[in-house]
């Protein structure tokens, strides 16, 4: 457990030469540590001045220093932040002298945000908002991310919470009163409550497959026949040489893959082995694991040598047929079924993109909730498990007891339950100075 009378500081921005850098320090001791390395300290909270940080006569740097009192504060207890410039001397410095200050020690990772929770600032799915903000790479990710800080989930699962409890309520109700002192129809009520709680669980679970894909990237995989110039492409759109390139039928062996940001959109292009019967062990592995990679992609971008190819692949989903070396052939970008691109000219490829891109847009909603931690994937799915086990037919005790089940797996999504064990997997996500 944290002990919350130790003041606690780390740097918050990145280590390494920089314009400035930001120490945070939160706990009873904040103000009183810097203010003894301080000739002037923030008159009240929430103010920022221009402080010189000094031990006796020695200027260690300039700094703009902030108050925040507790409670009003990010980690809801007495915070100073000071800004200083970006240098790995002065930083070293002031850690120094920090950890000079008895009761004052170097915050573990993820330590602020963890005292922000235990103080009740946030909740358990903002902490994990946080984490995706710091990671987010996208702006698709940025908003997801935002979306959850900014409470969203947190509403939707807490309703969803109340009408457990409401429906659990009732249960008791009839389990303690006789009949003539309950209304008519209590029992038809709470199934009916249970079966529209089911259904706001699907809803939210609906959207899990495409918030994992916006957190992991949508997966465009490149595949057919070889030679066809896969690997030049996924080289051309990842603006490097990933994936070796010969004129040799049969380059490419195993799972090339490249994270690439189109338009704010996350996506993983996956270059594979060129589709064909083989003999060579090594490269039915990598036929095989083309196949497999194809079946979950949410498009598979399929290369021709020729039209009549395309019969090859008719198994394979959410296709877009593409012949390459357009520079040789001189055809048009949409031509019969297939689209014409040149990965030396780059004719055609931004118009591709394009075409991936309204693929994955005709699947997602803009203001539409969307999970992708498995955590809470997890928990929703046991609660909707148990809901549905609570519709068997058995008695009014039984039921409830059902009930009561989905509401701890509801209230394990906001931490309020015993949940020691998942903290420390969450915040281990943290870096030091969040
Ligand atoms: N002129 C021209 N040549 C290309 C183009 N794209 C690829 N090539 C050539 O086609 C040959 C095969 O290219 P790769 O990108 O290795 O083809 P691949 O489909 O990955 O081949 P495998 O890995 O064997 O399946 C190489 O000689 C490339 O230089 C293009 O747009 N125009
Ligand atoms: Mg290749």
């Amino acid at each position: 457990m944290i002990n919350f009378k130790e003041t606690i500081f780390a740097l918050s921005t990145p280590p390494g030469k920089a314009a400035l850098a930001l120490i945070r320090i939160s706990g009873p001791l904040s103000y009183s540590c810097i203010k003894k390395i301080s000739t002037n300290m923030p008159p009240k909270p929430n103010v920022a001045t221009l402080n010189e940080i000094k031990i006796q006569k020695d200027l260690i740097d300039q700094s703009i220093t902030t108050f925040f009192k507790a409670p009003k504060s990010f980690t809801g207890e007495d915070m100073v932040e000071i800004t200083i410039h970006g240098s790995n001397a002065v930083i070293k410095k002031i850690q120094g002298i920090l950890s000079e200050n008895k009761g004052v020690r170097l915050a573990k990772p993820g330590e602020f945000t963890r005292r922000a929770f235990e103080n009740n600032k946030l909740d358990l799915t903002q902490v994990e908002a946080i984490a995706d903000i710091v990671n987010a790479e996208t702006e698709m990710q940025r908003k997801q991310a935002v979306s959850h800080l900014s409470g969203n989930f947190f509403k939707l699962s807490k309703e969803i919470f109340e009408k457990l409890k409401g429906t659990l309520a009732n249960l008791e109700a009839v389990i303690d009163f006789s009949e003539e002192d309950l209304p008519e129809n209590i029992m038809n009520e709470v199934k009916e409550q249970t079966e529209n709680i089911i259904r706001s669980i699907n809803e939210i679970l609906d959207g899990a497959s495409i918030g994992i894909s916006i957190r992991e990237g949508f997966l465009i995989t490149i595949l057919g026949k070889p030679n066809t110039g896969k690997s030049s492409f996924i080289n051309k759109v990842s603006d490097k040489d990933i994936s070796i390139v010969t004129s040799q039928p049969g380059t490419t062996r195993d799972l090339i893959e490249s994270f690439i940001d189109i338009n704010g959109y996350p996506f993983r292009f996956v270059d594979t082995a060129g589709i064909r019967e083989s003999s060579d062990l090594v490269e039915k592995i990598g036929v095989n694991k083309a196949l497999t990679t194809s079946k979950e992609a949410d498009v598979n971008l399929i290369f021709l040598n020729d039209y009549k190819d395309i019969n090859d692949f008719n198994n394979i989903n959410n296709p877009i047929f593409v012949k390459s070396k357009q520079d040789l052939s001189g055809d048009k970008f949409n031509d019969n079924g297939y689209y014409n691109i040149s990965s030396k000219t780059g004719f055609g490829i931004k118009d591709l993109l394009a075409l991936i891109q309204g693929k994955i847009n005709s699947k997602t909603q803009n203001e539409k909730l969307y999970i992708s931690r498995e955590r809470h994937i997890k928990c929703l799915i046991s609660a909707k498990m148990q809901l549905e086990k609570s519709k068997e037919d058995k008695t009014v005790d039984l039921f409830a007891e059902d009930i009561r089940l989905a509401i701890k797996y509801m209230s394990e999504l906001f931490g309020n339950v015993d949940i020691e064990d998942i903290l420390d997997i969450i915040f281990s996500d943290f870096c030091i100075g969040k």
